[in-house]
């Protein structure tokens, strides 16, 4: 089954409006996606006439609240394919799941000593965290090489997973170079030496079928403002028996069972890890942005992106662009990052703004990365499920007008 990206166009309010009085050409969505007027207005729905708080009440309205938020968990739970909602915690996205990894699990196994693997293609959410868990304990942070085109050294991973890994953090899909790793591979490693891997979905969830049992997970994180839902939500999945051992991570209400002067017992899982009012409605707005996905088929979402990064991919290489990441589409996502000649990255993205062209310039937040590519800064189109081929042309074209700004 494939998509049809020029109806789907049809659900995103965004595409109405024009962009210095031209087409709207959203070339950004590895940054944010656009959101479709069914998550819209499920949001403005719950408000309207569901909203409470949560697991407080006894009241109807407020069991309608908790049957909204507990839904979209079980939504999120069956969109990643978890056995259990109880593996599902929410949070305010990905940065926020993988520091209370850093905290709770990585505060409690990692000691002076140990070592946390990551890889050089690691977003600073899925790096910064371990670098303080690395320095408040006294670990080594090591970082797994990649190949000139943008692969994991998986041939050293002998080398780098040793009896002393005790975390592997990594990227199921770069936001740089679009790799997609061999996650699975590396789970395999990491607990032959008795480790834990942490899976940063952050760029996977929204583009391709994730099914954390097939990877064999310990965590894994997502956020639903990349995924067509609202910002201010997002998930840790966490093996049930890892949560439960685990210790929590803010504390105050509804993660509680029994708080007494000196102590406190702690509330079952997931709720242990959810202390204070949580973001209500974003999470309802994720569920209903999981189900609009789950409606589409993931397997329909990937299949349209490869058509269209295979298109673009090869247009701004006829362009004369320096294209980053594999050559191969079946190994990478839609996120295409690129330079083209002396043109800077920043000035590129401000010249063809001007055409109604919106794309990222700069480290995307990926500083280690640059530096292994030997550049210091690329511009980024990133496509999702309501670009079309118009979007590449028109990409292009306004490339050409940048290029002869600088001729
Ligand atoms: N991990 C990856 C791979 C990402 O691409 C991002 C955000 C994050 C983690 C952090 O997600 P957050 O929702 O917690 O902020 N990436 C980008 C990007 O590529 N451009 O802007 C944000």
């Amino acid at each position: 089954m494939s998509l049809n990206a020029d109806v789907i166009r049809k659900d995103f309010p965004i595409f109405e409006t024009l962009a210095h009085g031209k087409r709207l050409v959203y070339l950004d969505s590895a940054s944010t996606s656009q959101k479709p007027q069914q998550v819209i207005n499920r949001m403005v729905r719950f408000y309207e006439t569901e909203n409470a708080n949560v697991h407080r009440s006894l009241y109807e309205l407020a069991e309608k609240a908790e049957a909204a938020y507990e839904g979209a968990r079980s939504a999120c739970a069956g969109f990643i394919r978890a056995r259990s909602d109880r593996s599902i915690v929410f949070t305010r996205g990905t940065t926020e799941s993988v520091n209370l990894v850093r905290f709770s699990w990585g505060r409690s196994h990692v000691n002076a000593g140990d070592e946390i693997l990551i890889t050089e293609m690691e977003h600073h959410s899925n790096l910064v965290p371990w670098q303080l868990l690395a320095q408040e304990t006294g670990a080594t942070l090591r970082y797994l090489p990649i190949t000139d085109d943008g692969e994991l050294r998986m041939d050293l991973l002998g080398d780098y997973v040793t009896d002393k890994t005790k975390i592997v953090a990594v990227t199921l899909m770069s936001n740089v170079l679009g790799t997609i790793n061999p996650v699975r591979d590396l789970a395999d490693a990491v607990h032959a030496v008795g480790g834990r891997i942490v899976v940063d979905a952050a760029q996977a969830a929204p583009h391709m079928p994730v099914d954390v049992g097939e990877l064999d997970t310990d965590f894994l994180a997502f956020s639903s403002h990349k995924m067509c839902g609202p910002t201010g939500a997002g998930v840790l999945y966490g093996r049930e028996d890892l949560l439960e051992e685990m210790p929590p991570f803010h504390g105050g209400g509804e993660m509680i069972r029994e708080v007494y002067d000196d102590y406190s017992t702690w509330n079952e899982i997931p709720h242990k890890f959810e202390a204070g009012t949580p973001n209500i409605a974003q999470a309802v707005g994720m569920g209903a942005a999981v189900e609009y996905l789950t409606d589409l088929t993931m397997e329909a979402v990937r299949e349209h992106e490869k058509d269209i990064a295979a298109y673009a991919i090869d247009r701004l290489q006829a362009a004369g662009a320096t294209v980053y990441g594999p050559a191969d589409i079946q190994g990478r996502g839609a996120a295409v990052s690129f330079n083209l000649g002396a043109v800077h990255p920043h000035d590129m993205a401000t010249i063809i703004d001007q055409e109604g062209v919106c794309i990222r310039a700069g480290h995307h937040c990926a500083q280690p990365l640059m530096r292994r590519l030997g550049v210091p800064a690329t511009a980024r189109a990133s496509f999702y499920l309501y670009n079309t081929p118009e979007d590449v042309d028109a990409l292009i074209d306004s490339l050409e007008v940048a290029k002869g700004w600088f001729a």
